[in-house]
């Protein structure tokens, strides 16, 4: 079968959410010699952005999502199951620490902006939820991230978000990591209140946020 057909195939099992139609797919893509990288990019992330495309239009919903991720991940699984840590870093478009703050246990909306940030392309650590600001800033100095995002669902919790902030000015490393920042109670006007870079009202607008900080980044860089 020729090239593009295979990632028609890859795009369409995503679209579709049939994770074992990605998986035949993706079996089809290294036999017939397709790069993994371009099977994900030119296959399985265009049926993904379809769906969270439609997600933000209010025309698919969060089972959807979840099922499309599947469908991705599963795919994924198999492209990458032969690349080097050189190629994996080559298929990444940055690194992204999530997690929901300090004494807040909701992660349903996080675990959803993680998927879509690994669909779109992104490297992510997740710490799970209730996580210390100690242990966000830990972390993300280990990992090296590019990018810390939070998630707060409740107007007591947010104040983490800045409390995180002001611990990343006071210990001298604030430049070195952009902040993004989402859930029901936060905004743009809290985002840019607190000091942070990014703030996103949906899991398919944290992907396109998360590129542009990342276009900030490399920018920053030269
Ligand atoms: C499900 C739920 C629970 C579940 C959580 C299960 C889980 N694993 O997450 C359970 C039952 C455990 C729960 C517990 C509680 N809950 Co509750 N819960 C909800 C509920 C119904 C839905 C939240 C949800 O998952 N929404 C669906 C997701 C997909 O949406 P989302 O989170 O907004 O995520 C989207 C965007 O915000 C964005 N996004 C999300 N995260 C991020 C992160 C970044 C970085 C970015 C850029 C974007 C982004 O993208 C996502 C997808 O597009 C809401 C009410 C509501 N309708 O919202 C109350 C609600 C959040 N809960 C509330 C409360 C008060 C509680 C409790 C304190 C109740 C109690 N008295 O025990 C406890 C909290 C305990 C704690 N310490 O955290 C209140 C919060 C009030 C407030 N504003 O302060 C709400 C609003 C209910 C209400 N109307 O009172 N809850």
């Amino acid at each position: 079968m020729c090239h593009d057909k295979i990632l028609l195939r890859l795009k369409q099992a995503v679209e579709e959410m049939e994770a074992s139609f990605a998986e035949e797919a993706a079996c089809e893509a290294l036999s017939e010699g397709i790069d993994p990288i371009t099977a994900i990019n030119d296959g399985l992330a265009r049926g993904m952005k379809i769906i969270s495309d439609r997600f933000d239009d209010g025309e698919a919903f969060i089972p959807h999502l979840l099922l499309a991720a599947e469908a991705f991940e599963r795919g994924a699984a198999i492209l990458t199951e032969e690349l080097t840590p050189a190629e994996f870093t080559r298929l990444s478009l940055g690194s992204i620490l999530i997690c929901t703050v300090e004494g807040d246990i909701h992660d349903i909306g996080k675990n959803i902006v993680k998927m879509m940030l690994t669909a779109g392309g992104f490297e992510v650590i997740d710490l799970g939820r209730d996580v210390s600001n100690e242990i966000i800033i830990e972390k993300a100095l280990e990992y090296q991230v590019d990018i810390i995002s939070t998630c707060a669902l409740m107007r007591t919790t947010m104040y983490s978000q800045k409390d995180m902030i002001r611990a990343l000015i006071e210990r001298g490393i604030r430049p070195r990591f952009k902040c993004m920042f989402g859930g029901p109670p936060v905004s743009e006007k809290w985002v840019k209140e607190i000091g942070g870079d990014a703030y996103a009202p949906t899991a398919g607008q944290a992907v396109k946020k998360a590129k542009q900080l990342m276009a900030q980044i490399k920018s920053q860089q030269y």
